[in-house]
């Protein structure tokens, strides 16, 4: 069994301006491909041949396990945008969040401040850990998985996300993302299971 690239949840063009077609033709079609391309390639032959996802990456080093998470954490990704998301999420959602930060704009300050402040690549996330709702970033393609938290949004801050869009304003990307294309029923459903 090999794993394979998911479509994405939306039209190539359906995010822009906020995210081009361009970056998207790159950022799935080239990055994305080649994370999937290259964790077949490493797995065959070996142990992790016939495993699944979350279990390499919770098991395996090195170029396995910076392939095989950056598959997870890229398909999760895109199922955090949506065409018209952004602004504030409601019931259940918003209630945890205010819980845990006070209120929403408290929250998406620190998230923003956090992801931007990532040096190098990596991730922003808010994830659940022991109970309540926390903001990380991790850095290549480390993931929250493997610090025993469950992951309910990300934003991929890597350069090859929003170089084409946004040059080097990596600030302005995350903004702009959060007002117009997370997908907050996608992660209401996160914390559902969580
Ligand atoms: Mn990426």
């Amino acid at each position: 069994m090999s794993f394979q690239l998911p479509d994405l949840p939306f039209a190539k063009d359906a995010l822009a301006p906020h995210m081009s077609a361009e970056t998207l033709e790159y950022h799935h079609g080239k990055h994305h491909q080649g994370y999937v391309n290259n964790l077949n390639a490493l797995i065959e032959g070996t142990e992790w041949e016939d495993k699944p996802l979350e279990a390499i990456i919770l098991g395996a080093e090195g170029g396995i396990f910076n392939n095989a998470a950056q598959h997870y954490n890229h398909s999760f990704f895109w199922k955090c945008l949506k065409p018209g998301g952004g602004g504030r999420p409601q019931g259940a959602l918003l209630e945890a969040v205010e819980r845990d930060f006070g209120d929403f704009d408290t929250f998406v300050e620190l998230f923003t401040r956090t992801a931007t402040s990532q040096f190098g690549s990596g991730w922003g996330w808010l994830v659940k850990k022991d109970g309540r709702l926390e903001v990380m970033s991790t850095g290549n393609a480390d993931t929250p998985m493997i610090r025993g938290a469950t992951a309910l949004l990300t934003v991929d801050v890597w350069e090859h996300a929003y170089y084409i869009d946004y040059r080097n304003a990596r600030p302005k990307f995350i903004e702009t993302v959060m007002q117009h294309l997370v997908n907050w029923d996608f992660v209401a459903e996160n914390l559902e299971r969580a």
